[in-house]
């Protein structure tokens, strides 16, 4: 029987991942690790790890291929144990999951990394995934599906980060990680979706799903449909981050400050919708050029999933953790090409900051401290955008 062990098991991953492995069919095992929260944990095992997807516009599908979730904090032995016989380890960790620096290198001064090298107790996915190599003597892929360019070479240079400073001896040889795109809108679950689904832990989703992963896996993997397994994910992921992310970025930002509590009534607001469809226009044009073709139907495409009302997408859930999601998301396009709505973008993020901390409202950010700090400052946006590695960007973006 295939296993997969995945890190970070929340909507997403019940979303993608799980659905994606309950349709390839044949024998695979999905097996969670969380490392913070046993919300999700203890609301499954009471119905024996199955749950129901409630896909918009399709029906509601039951989902059984989860064995169980262990928690970090039960002890790392077990997790250990599931790890050793995985033939794939994956993860949603979200951005700050990996515990990267503004120039997206381990951050060996983060807590929870200086922790685990300082001792026994592991927290982050880094630190178990550097430990298991270390004892391993059989293949594995590791395959990260977060928001995230090249976010298995990011994983993979992180561990190898951690294990020099944690000095590990790892067999370099037995481990693959692919590069990978992961497209799925899913929202944070609703009391309606609860009652619909007539599921305590259901998990409501779009019907679209996208999953673009390199081929480069350690050994076998389940046979996963409409999955495309190519040699560059590159275009594929600056398309969809710096498209639909980044215009769920501006959407969340922009359309907070104007009272908008979710991304389709953000969407119908003609302003807000003219803007959006030009930042995708504007990110488009620096995607490499052989897939530029492909750009004015994909915005449109993006547009349609974000006039989605049943969805019900909080503005609110994209506006957080702003400090790790700007950088690729808007920074590095703005970089490539300055253009008015990025621009906006970026601002109307530094709004956000300000305006929220005028208010005595902490952000839902891993800096909140610093973007507060900031705010606060003399000169809150040259700050802010110290904050998310853009000072380079900042004559561009204040004047
Ligand atoms: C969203 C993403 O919360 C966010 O920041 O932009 O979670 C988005 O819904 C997914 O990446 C879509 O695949």
């Amino acid at each position: 029987m295939g296993q997969i062990v995945h890190f970070g098991l929340g909507n997403f991953a019940r979303a993608h991942l799980l659905d994606y492995t309950a349709d390839a069919g044949g024998d695979w095992q999905v097996t969670g690790v969380n490392l913070r929260s046993s919300a999700t944990r203890d609301g499954l095992a009471a119905q024996d790890f199955k749950y129901a997807l409630n896909v918009q516009g399709t029906g509601i599908k039951q989902i059984t291929g989860l064995k169980t979730i262990l928690l970090a904090s039960e002890g790392q032995q077990p997790i250990f144990e599931a790890m050793a016989n995985a033939d794939i380890i994956s993860a949603t960790v979200t951005e700050k999951g990996y515990h990267l620096d503004q120039n997206g290198q381990l951050d060996m001064h983060d807590p929870v990394i200086a922790s685990e090298l300082n001792g026994p107790a592991l927290r982050s996915l880094i630190g178990f995934i550097a430990h298991d190599l270390a004892r391993r003597d059989r293949p594995v892929t590791v395959l990260s599906c977060d928001n995230r360019v090249g976010n298995g070479d990011a994983l993979r240079q992180a561990v190898q980060h951690f294990a020099q400073a944690a000095q590990l001896n790892i067999d370099w040889s037995l481990a693959r990680f692919p590069n990978a795109m992961v497209d799925r809108i899913t929202p944070a679950t609703t009391d309606k979706i609860r009652q619909e689904s007539n599921d305590p832990m259901a998990v409501p989703t779009e019907a679209f799903r996208e999953w673009v992963i390199e081929d480069n896996f350690a050994g076998p993997r389940p046979d996963w449909p409409d999955v495309q397994f190519v040699q560059d994910v590159r275009p594929h992921e600056l398309r969809k981050l710096r498209m639909l992310n980044g215009a769920h970025s501006f959407l969340a930002y922009a359309g907070l400050a104007q009272g908008y509590q979710y991304v389709h009534e953000a969407i119908s607001d003609p302003d807000l919708r003219r803007q959006a469809l030009s930042l995708m226009m504007e990110a488009g044009a620096t995607l490499p050029k052989d897939i530029q073709d492909q750009v004015p139907a994909y915005a449109q495409a993006l547009l349609r999933r974000f006039d989605n009302t049943e969805l019900a997408h909080r503005l609110n859930q994209i506006a957080m953790d702003g400090s790790q999601k700007l950088p690729y998301r808007i920074v590095e396009t703005l970089r490539a090409q300055a253009a008015p709505v990025l621009i906006a973008a970026v601002r109307a993020w530094m709004s956000y900051c300000i305006t929220q901390t005028a208010q005595g409202e902490p952000l839902d950010d891993p800096l909140a401290t610093d973007i507060a700090k900031a705010a606060n400052s003399a000169q809150p946006e040259r700050m802010l955008l110290k904050l998310i590695g853009a000072e380079d960007l900042t004559q561009l973006i204040l004047e």
